[in-house]
């Protein structure tokens, strides 16, 4: 029988602390700016989904290819017995990486970690069918913050797909990288999904679909803002934007002002002001080059070992090991 096993890491009152001090200083901050995370409602998380099926959206099928093709190899090379997944959302994916590792004989426990609650459950729940001996120790958290806190025993493989890694500066990733580096052991392996530079005409149609998917997930956030905080963002009063910045090797979400306006946002006690065409920033997106990817790796304490691309060379899978 499958053992569930849940820790929530985020109280009643974490996320909402986090919301209302990252919109404070994002709204007051020259240019604006929100944080990704603040995204992934069930709604947004609903739209996301949709993101991963459309044409122009290949990350997703760029990353499964990788893994279709190689899961067999990762999982020997690991030698894990837990799989470690960071953000892992809907944990589709992943059933790869545990199909693998049961094959190899090595997996006995997934540690799903993820800030949304009913994505965990879900993702745990639908797992049980399928792998009725695996220890499922979901683990609710920030794994911005949490990070030390993740269970220990055994030999680990720590999983971070969809390029998410790419939603942080290069700052941010050195901070993150050398956290992890700290809660794990010699031995542990970290799997990483870096989503490529490529022709930025690519790369814009990606993240500016034609369905218009990705700009009714990017004005979720005005909404979450609506209903968490009390805000009253007009979202039709906001154009999504989708612009490449060629000098930081990122691809920027943001969402234009049509009017000068003025919003409210009662519960940090702000009116937020813009002006006709103000922008918010509300996602970077880093692409990223194999050498790169391995610099950063090293400065993290990770040695780069296996390093994988789908066939158009669109995304990468590095496997590393502390
Ligand atoms: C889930 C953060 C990897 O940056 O490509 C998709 C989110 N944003 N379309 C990405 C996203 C716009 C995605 N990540």
């Amino acid at each position: 029988m499958t053992t569930l096993t849940i820790d929530n890491h985020l109280s009643a009152g974490y996320l909402d602390a986090a919301l209302r001090a990252d919109v404070l200083d994002g709204l007051t901050s020259a240019p604006k700016r929100l944080r990704p995370a603040w995204f992934y409602d069930a709604r947004g998380s609903e739209l996301f989904e949709e993101i991963t099926r459309l044409p122009e959206y290949y990350p997703t099928r760029a990353e499964r290819e990788i893994l279709v093709a190689h899961a067999g190899d990762i999982a020997a090379f690991a030698g894990a017995q837990t799989l470690v997944e960071l953000g892992s959302g809907s944990s589709e994916k992943t059933r790869l990486l545990l199909g693998a590792m049961r094959s190899a004989g090595t997996l006995s426990r997934y540690v799903p970690v993820d800030v949304s609650e009913s994505a965990l459950m879900s993702a745990a729940h639908a797992l049980r069918a399928d792998y009725p001996e695996l220890a499922v120790h979901a683990v609710i958290a920030d794994f911005g913050a949490h990070l030390s806190e993740l269970p220990r025993a055994g030999r680990r493989m720590v999983a971070f797909l969809g390029s998410t890694i790419g939603n942080l500066v290069p700052d941010e990733r050195a901070a993150f990288l050398l956290d992890l580096y700290g809660t794990l052991s010699p031995g542990d392996a970290l799997l990483l999904g870096t989503d490529l530079v490529k022709d930025p005409a690519v790369l814009v149609a990606a993240y500016d679909d034609a369905a218009g998917v990705t700009a009714e997930f990017n004005a979720n956030v005005l909404r979450v803002l609506n209903r968490e905080m009390g805000a009253d963002f007009d979202p039709a009063a906001f154009a999504h934007r989708a612009v490449w910045d060629a000098e930081n090797e990122w691809m920027e979400m943001r969402l234009r002002s049509l009017r000068p306006q003025s919003v409210r946002l009662p519960a940090v006690d702000l009116i937020a002001e813009f002006a006709e065409g103000e922008e918010i920033r509300t996602e970077i997106s880093a692409k990223f080059r194999p050498e790169g990817v391995r610099a950063e790796l090293a400065a993290g304490g990770f040695d780069l070992r296996h390093w994988w691309t789908d066939r158009a060379g669109r995304f990468g899978l590095s496997l590393s090991f502390r």
